[in-house]
């Protein structure tokens, strides 16, 4: 039997296990990347480690997420990953250069090579070939310290793509179609591999934005072959010697097969406030707009915003619309200014951000109240724009461009013949903001800088023999990581300050939660379907713990959050009947005899409602490491226990 791309990547880096999915794999990790939102955690944990050196082929630490510097925090966290990188041998992309997957792409991603990343979209390096996963900052510390990343075999999902896209329809528009195919649970435990005659025509970063949102498929990953279009681009890049031809065996076998007619797709939308929640845009044409945000980690290559530029070129927004563009690394944007795209742009009224994450994460550029946001972002959760009652719809840059002119809903279709956009065939490369680290012979020369923002980070401990506590949150069906820990300008700048985020916990649901859980010691939470899907943000479990939270009993669970929850200490359960959901309420006392017990070695648990007699089946869905490691409180006891 032959191989899927994955699994023959999977298969040159598995250090344990059996590739049989369902099961926990073992990989060997050759690059990790890390941006400032998660990468102060994982820097933290990576010092207490207590490992010199990385001992990764690669590790890039990206400052993209909290650029806008409101007080001193962020700067002072800025300062603290450019030392502490410098010293333990990890390259540093300064403020300016880019947003992490963007860069990552153009400068370093390497078809057939695995990488991890703290952050959700890592994935991203797929349209290279690339073995790319979103992780917790904690597993991204073990990684380069040389350690193994743990993940179950996923299934394999393969994608088909026929026939080529049409004037005005974008590499958007093909994941908006496979999230309407697919859903925002679709991918889990998979990968998603895209296959058939059309990939050819499509460029690297298309393929990019493709796997970037397999995220909001839940899926591990999704990745392309590496091919002669890869080849290009890698040439484009000045670095032809990175590139390996990689595509699935004839004969290999997947466990799900779709196909995509590029040539039938027309210009789509994710609603609010799913990626899934997928319409054409012809039948939202008319709605009235007030802002258009362009750019973020998944459309904000050069041909996006050259694309972007030719429509609005001679042209002005629209006066009841606010244009952002941000372009997705300093390469994109200084061929955008050597070019004369970027005085379109500016001529044309939209406003220029730097090249970072920014409205995407919140960071400004919030609506209007009950503002209509056309972003061509890849998430549109509740709240995450930063207007509580925005209405955000995620679509491509054509759409965007076009909307923004008109200042409605417009199907770019409508608009005539597409314009041309003519990509170089090289790229300007200066990697004059990447920092290279000290030798390891100089590392003592470094100081590293800490200020006073970074806070300790909360330890778990051992689970209670019986656990008898409160239900202390219910929630519903696909709660986000935006849900539990939300982002944006008020919160962002304490990412490293477990404490002070803690007030924000689930706010966005609950606004009482945060003193409800310190008043009462924490207790467990029941969560519905999808539980923890969306961002790696280990801080969605870091925060809960220290709000006292013991275990999540869920419907099912995301991926990256599961493991963060076992990482520091949180029980995941699902519940073997998902009807049992409607017989626990908020403020019910439960209890779990034999917990600890269970977490021990029981695939199954009881959890009784004390406040009014009924009983849910649990099921513990855990590996034997994973077991260990709740016991010892979380990943930090773990290894120091095995030391
Ligand atoms: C996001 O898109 O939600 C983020 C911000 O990039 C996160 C990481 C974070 O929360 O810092 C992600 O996707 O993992
Ligand atoms: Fe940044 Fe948005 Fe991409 Fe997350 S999804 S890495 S916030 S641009």
């Amino acid at each position: 039997m032959g191989y899927t791309i994955a699994q023959k990547i999977i298969k040159e880096h598995l250090v344990c296990g059996e590739m049989v999915a369902g099961k926990e794999i073992g990989l060997k990790i050759d690059q990790t990347l890390t941006q400032d939102a998660t990468g102060t955690m994982a820097y933290l944990q990576f010092e207490a480690m207590g490992i010199d050196r990385v001992k990764t082929e690669l590790s890039v630490a990206y400052i993209d997420h909290n650029t806008l510097q409101a007080g001193f925090e962020n700067a002072d966290d800025h300062r603290y990953i450019q030392t502490v990188t410098k010293k333990h041998g990890i390259r540093f992309s300064r403020p300016g250069n880019g947003i992490c997957h963007q860069v990552h792409l153009e400068r370093f991603s390497k078809p057939g090579k695995t990488l991890i990343g703290s952050d959700s979209h890592t994935p991203t390096a797929g349209g290279i070939g690339m073995l790319g996963m979103g992780a917790g900052g904690l597993d991204v510390a073990v990684a380069m310290g040389g350690g193994t990343y743990y993940i179950t075999m996923p299934k394999m999902i393969k994608v088909n793509l026929v026939g080529s896209l049409s004037d005005y329809v974008g590499a958007k528009d093909v994941i908006l179609e496979v999230l309407r195919l697919l859903g925002v649970k679709g991918g889990v435990g998979a990968i998603v591999e895209y296959g058939g005659e059309g990939v050819k025509t499509l460029s690297v970063p298309q393929r990019a934005t493709i796997t970037n949102m397999g995220a909001e498929l839940g899926a591990t990953t999704s990745i392309f072959p590496s091919d002669e279009v890869t080849k290009a681009f890698l040439k484009a890049e000045n670095r032809e010697e990175d590139w390996i031809e990689l595509s699935s065996d004839e004969d290999a076998v997947f466990d799900a097969e779709y196909t995509v007619d590029l040539s039938a797709l027309k210009p789509l939308a994710a609603c609010p406030h799913s990626p899934d929640n997928v319409k054409a845009v012809a039948e939202l044409s008319g709605m009235k707009i007030n802002q258009v945000c362009i750019g973020s980690c998944t459309n904000s290559s050069l041909a996006d915003m050259l694309t972007v530029a030719a429509m609005l070129k001679g042209k002005t927004v629209h006066p009841d619309v606010s244009l952002s563009i941000s372009p997705g690394s300093k390469q994109v944007y200084t061929m955008l200014a050597e070019c004369g795209a970027l005085a379109d742009l500016i001529n044309a009224g939209a406003r220029i951000l730097e090249c970072a994450c920014g409205p995407c994460i919140g960071m400004g550029f919030s609506p209007q109240s009950a503002g209509v946001s056309l972003r061509t972002f890849n998430r549109n959760f509740l709240a995450r724009s930063g207007t509580a009652d925005a209405q955000v719809y995620l679509v491509s840059p054509e759409t965007a461009a076009a909307s923004a002119i008109v200042g409605v809903f417009t199907d770019p279709t409508t608009l005539g013949k597409a314009p041309k956009v003519e990509m170089p065939s090289v790229f300007k490369i200066n990697d004059n903001l990447i920092e290279m680290p000290v030798a390891a012979e100089d590392m003592d020369s470094v100081t590293v800088q800490r200020g006073p923002n970074i806070k300790p980070i909360p330890v778990g401990k051992a689970p209670d023999d019986n656990l008898a506590c409160e239900l202390i949150l219910k929630v519903g069906d696909d709660i986000t990581t935006d849900h539990i820990m939300p982002a944006g300008t008020k919160v962002l700048p304490y990412r490293s300050n477990v404490p002070k985020l803690s007030e924000f916990c689930f706010t966005v649901c609950d606004k009482d939660f945060p003193e409800r859980a310190k008043k009462k010691g924490g207790g467990v939470i029941l969560g519905g379907v999808n539980y923890g899907q969306g961002s790696s943000r280990e801080h969605a479990a870091l925060v809960p713990l220290y709000l006292g939270i013991k275990a999540v009993v869920a419907k099912s669970f995301a991926r990256i959050h599961v493991a963060n929850l076992i990482n520091f200490g949180i029980v995941p359960m699902t519940l073997a009947n998902p009807d049992d959901y409607d017989n626990f309420a908020e403020g019910d006392q439960i209890e779990i005899a034999g917990f600890a017990a269970a977490v021990a070695g029981a695939t199954e648990a009881t959890l009784v409602n004390k406040t009014n007699g009924k009983t849910a089946k649990l099921c513990l869905n855990l590996s034997a490491r994973q077991r260990e490691m709740l016991l010892a409180g979380g990943c930090l006891n773990y290894t120091k226990n095995a030391k």
